[in-house]
Parts: structure tokens; sequence; C-alpha cells
């Protein structure tokens, strides 16, 4: 949430910070605005896209080898002009972009307001700049060390970037609960949310670690911790290339990011399982195998889709493993007083690895002795630096806000941990094993024919485009299904939609179907196929519009349903990745069709980086 550009060296910085900040504008877009000096600092900002800034500057002084630039998400004051970042100091020589939310921002404006400060802005980043220039001149102290003291004082979660129009050749950035990279290149400086704007210019880079502090010229970086001691760059070789941060002809990132998915799965599997053997080996977890193996419980904690990625998991697990799973909302868990032992799995989902409410949870149940593992996908983000171990999903980079290729990356490795953890425990038969491993490998192959559907979701979506409200079944594993399908349906198109357990429909969404209610049921034949035919029944019996996703072949639900999709026939543990395939065109298609921006929902940010 909210995307920050840093740029100092020996070129022009607006075009570089106006390139980067549209490569982060999936973490926020509801205002951009860059700093830059030169002779004294201009700063431009404007409420809306990078790309009204961009018009805003147009013919305006863009010149200065050294600027910042933010794509905010709001937390603190309405998305506005005054609003967007950069803040200054009441002198206007420092200028601030801050991602993150600075709890005691109230009293600290309070104190500086008695001591004669005025604010320009709503926000909590405009009195962190106020701080950071008091104690500048209170202290007498330079910069670096006014930032150092300043952050001693804030309570949150903050990455910063700080230009100063006295020393025009420095930046200061620090981070701490928000992600902050820093390229290196020839007598320049990249500083970025994350890697995409500076993957162009340089694979060189260090992950700033929290609560470090980076002095920056164009020909020095210097690390400092809030302690004051100096630290070792740790500097890291990028692996993303260009070509994964755009579009490839597609028309949205997200309808790319669908299509990826037999890549994606294929991926996420590559090398790790060896069905002939009927053998999974994750060397990221191998390490704690035999805490797998002995474990009482597996808590997964997560948010959003991966927290439905986390109800699949929980059903493989306890299907196949035979531990008992628990999956928890990581903002609940982290402020309940969750019982966690020393024998625990917590299990930690995250598509980019900073989700701040899934870190805290993982802090806690690291502080209580739990094993901690991760499944993210951005590699060297925040959380698998702080799990015990891990598996990468490898999907690659995922820029359409609402997650696609992600969530099936998550499941793969989640039916991936449950075999591993099955032949650790040894609960499933060798055979059983090779025969799941095989269907497995074959998953890629299936989800390229899932996508077939892009014509029948295409025409289904224009029939239910105009619905205001929709309902998603499914029952066992199609069940994280149907509320991953409801999701994706009112992220982007902004019709109102609920999943539920298909049985529990009578239980009160009943009450809901009449004429106008699509009701899209995941009905292929697994275990639970007749009692889903008996639940499409009893929409029907209420004239709601039946959308079935079902299995290559069906004739039962096609007789009943209004409209169906089907998906190749598989092994029940393939139900969610080749289910949600038509469930995203679906959502993909209606919001098109609806007018809505597909991958810049309002007021969403994928990255959420604040609780
Ligand atoms: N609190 C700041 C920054 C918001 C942010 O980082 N969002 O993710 C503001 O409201 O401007």
């Amino acid at each position: 949430m909210c995307g920050i550009v840093g740029y100092i060296g020996q070129k022009e910085a607006w075009p570089i910070i106006v390139k980067g900040l549209k490569r982060l504008e999936y973490r926020g877009y509801d205002s951009a605005g860059i700093a830059l000096v030169a002779q004294g600092i201009n700063s431009y900002k404007k409420a809306g896209k990078v790309t009204d800034l961009e018009a805003f500057a147009e013919g305006k002084d863009l010149r200065g080898r050294v600027g910042i630039g933010h794509t905010r998400w709001a937390t603190h004051g309405e998305p506005s002009d005054r609003n967007a970042h950069p803040h200054f100091s009441e002198d206007e020589r420092l200028a601030i972009v801050h991602n993150g939310i600075i709890e005691n921002y109230a009293t600290l404006k309070e104190e500086l307001a008695s001591r004669g400060h005025t604010f320009k802005s709503d926000t909590d980043t405009e009195v962190l700049i106020h701080l950071i220039a008091d104690i500048m001149e209170a202290e007498n102290t330079d910069l670096l060390e006014a930032v150092r003291i300043a952050l001693t004082q804030v309570v949150g979660a903050y990455a910063i970037v700080i230009a100063d129009r006295e020393h025009p050749n420095q930046l200061v950035a620090a981070r701490k609960g928000s992600p902050m990279v820093i390229g290196i290149g020839e007598k320049e400086y990249f500083i970025a949310s994350d890697a995409s704007p500076i993957i162009e210019y340089t694979r060189n880079v260090v992950y700033l670690k929290d609560q470090e502090i980076a002095f920056i010229s164009d020909d020095a970086l210097l690390l400092k911790n809030i302690d004051n001691e100096v630290q070792t760059p740790y500097i890291q070789k990028l692996e993303m290339h260009l070509e994964m941060l755009e579009k490839a002809g597609y028309e949205h990132f997200m309808l790319k990011e669908i299509h990826e998915q037999p890549r994606s799965i294929r991926d996420c599997m590559r090398g790790r399982i060896y069905p002939q053997e009927g053998k999974v080996q994750l060397g990221g977890i191998k390490e704690y195998a035999e805490k797998l193996r002995n474990a009482d419980r597996i808590i997964i904690v997560a948010c959003g889709t991966s927290w439905h990625a986390g109800l699949v998991g929980e059903y493989l697990i306890e299907e196949y493993a035979r531990v008992p799973v628990g999956v928890e909302y990581a903002s609940e868990f982290r402020y309940r007083n969750p019982i966690i032992t020393e024998k625990d799995i917590v299990i930690a989902i995250s598509q980019s690895g900073e989700t701040a409410d899934t870190m805290a949870a993982v802090e806690l149940a690291k502080e209580r002795g739990a094993t901690i593992l991760g499944i993210c996908n951005v590699v060297g983000s925040s959380i698998p630096r702080l799990t015990h171990g891990g598996v990468y999903t490898h999907a690659g980079p995922e820029i359409g806000v609402a997650s696609t290729k992600a969530f099936t990356a998550q499941v793969t490795v989640l039916t991936l941990i449950a075999l591993y953890t099955a032949q650790l425990r040894g609960t499933l038969p060798q055979s059983k094993l090779v025969e799941l491993l095989t269907a497995l490998e074959d998953a890629p192959l299936l989800v390229e024919r899932a996508l077939k559907c892009d014509e029948a979701t295409q025409y289904i979506a224009s029939e239910i485009k105009d619905s205001t409200n929709a309902i998603f079944l499914g029952r066992g594993i199609g069940f994280p299904v149907a509320l991953e399908g409801a999701l994706k349906l009112k992220e982007i198109s902004y019709i109102h939609a609920e999943g539920y357990p298909a049985a529990e429909m009578k239980h009160g969404p009943i009450a809901l179907i009449d004429k106008e209610m699509p009701v899209v049921v995941i009905a292929t034949k697994n275990s639970s196929y007749e009692k889903v035919i008996s639940n499409i029944q009893e929409v029907k019996a209420r004239k709601g519009r039946v959308i079935a996703i079902v299995t290559e072949g069906d004739t039962a639900v096609r007789e009943l349903a209004d409209y169906v999709i089907e998906i190749p026939d598989a092994e029940e543990a393939l139900l969610p990745l080749l289910a949600t395939v038509p469930l995203q065109l679906l959502s993909y298609h209606t919001a098109l069709l609806r007018g809505c921006n597909v991958d810049q929902p309002r007021n969403l940010a994928k990255s959420v980086t604040v609780e």
C-alpha cells in the first residue's frame, strides 16, 4: 500500500520516478506526487492516477537529478491534492514520502502544535516530517540523526524517503514494517517499495531491514540501525525480468495473470514433485520435517484471498495428512490471546510477504514458541525473513489488484505441503501418493483446458452484469472456491456477492433468492455432487438463475441449471485449481462490461501493509 520511488544520480529524476510510480500503482492509486531537488525543491501533487499527475505537470519545470515520488492509498485524510505526498516541513526545507501509519500521530501533532507548528494536510505523514525538522532544530543535528531520533518516538509502520533542500545530493530513507529496496547503479541509487521500478537500471539491490536507516548520496550508501550502529549492506541480485511486469499483449494484467496459471502452477511444482516415486521434496521446510511429523495441530494465518487458499489447505491437510488444521484471519488472531504451543506449526500465507496483519500474527506465534512456515510469492519480502522456513509460490509478479495466479499457486503449495506431511506421517499408502502426484503433475494442462471457457463466461457475464447481488455456493473443497469466486466478483465488478457452504443456504441466504438472483454453484462430480444437485433444485424451486460449474460431459446439472461452464474431469484435490479459473474469468468479463477498472478497482490496493 502506497508506492514510493526515489532517485539520486546523474540522470533526470522525473521520468525515472514517473515510470516507477506507474509500476507501483497496484499498491495505491488515489493520488500521486513527486518532489524534485534542483535549485530548491519543486513539488507536484495531484489526486488521481499517475497519469493525472503527468498531465498536471506538463510544461512545468521538471529538472532535477534527485527526487522522491509517491502513489497513495489514503489512511489519514481523504484522497486530495492537499493530502497527496510529498509533505513538507514548516520551512519547506525537507520533503517526505511515506508508506505506513504513524499510530501516535495525534499526540505528536498536539505537541508540535503547542510549539507553534501548523499543518497543511490531514495526514500522519506531515506530522512525521515536522517532528524530524523540530528535532533537527532543537538538537542541532543533521538530517540522518534527526530521522533516527524521530523514529525512536514513533509508534507504527513506515517506509520513508526524505529530501533536503540544503543538501540536494542526499536522501535519507528508513523502514519499519513497510517494504523498501535500494537499487545500486553506477553513481546512482534507486529507492522503491519493491524492485519493479528498479529492474531495468540495475540488478544489485539491498533490501532495507526493519528499523534501518539509509543515508544515500550519489556515490555512497551508509546504513545504520535505530541504535546508531553502522550496518553492512547485504547486496542481492534481482531475479525478476522486465517482461514479467508488462501486459504481453493482453488488455489487462488480470487477464494476463489468469492465462499465466498453467505456467505458474508448473513453476510452483518444478523440482518439488516426483510422481513415479510418489515423493514430494520441499527444500525450504525440510529442516522442519520432524516438527511436521509430530505436530499436534497446524494453524494457518492469512487475509483475503490467501485466507481462502488456507481453507483449501485445511481440507487437503486434514484429508491426506490427518493433522487438525485451524484457519484464522490474521487480523483477528493477533488481537486474541490465542492458545499456541511449541508443538504447533503456523503457516502464514501472503502473496506480497508484507501483509501487516499476517506479519503481526507471525510475530505473536513465534514469541509463543510455534514453528512458523511461510507461503509467499515475493522473494526476499518480510514474511519469508520472519519465518523459520517456507515455500515460495514462484508465480512471478502479480500486478492485477485482484489476486488470480497467486491464489492458485498458494493452493498448489498447500497441496504439496499436504502430501509432504502425509508422506512424513505415513498417512497415505505409497500407491495413493503416486496417484495424487501423477494427477497434480497434469494440473497445468487441465488448467489450460479450463481456460477454454472464456467465451462461455463472457456470455454469462453479459447476462448477469446488471445484477446487484450474487450468491456463490460450494460444498467441501468447493466451499473456499465459492468464497473466492464471490470475492473476485465484488472486488472488481462491485456487485455484492456472498460465498456460502451450499447446505447453509437454507439457514438464511435462501430468503434472498428470486428470479433476479444469480446463484453460482460449484457442481462438479466429486464427493458432494448429489447433495449439490439437491441444493440446485432448492434454488430453482425459488426461481433463482443457476450458473453451474460442472465436470465435462455432465448431463444431470445441465438439465437444471440456466448456464453451465465445463471444467475437465480430475482428481478431487485439483477441484480448487480448476473451478477457480471460470470464476476468475466470469468476474473479469462482468467487471469489463460494467465499465470498471479491472486492474485497479476502487478503494483497494494490493499489498496491504497497514492494519
Ligand atoms: N498514512 C499515510 C500513508 C498511507 C499508506 O501508506 N497507505 O498504505 C497517508 O494516509 O497518506
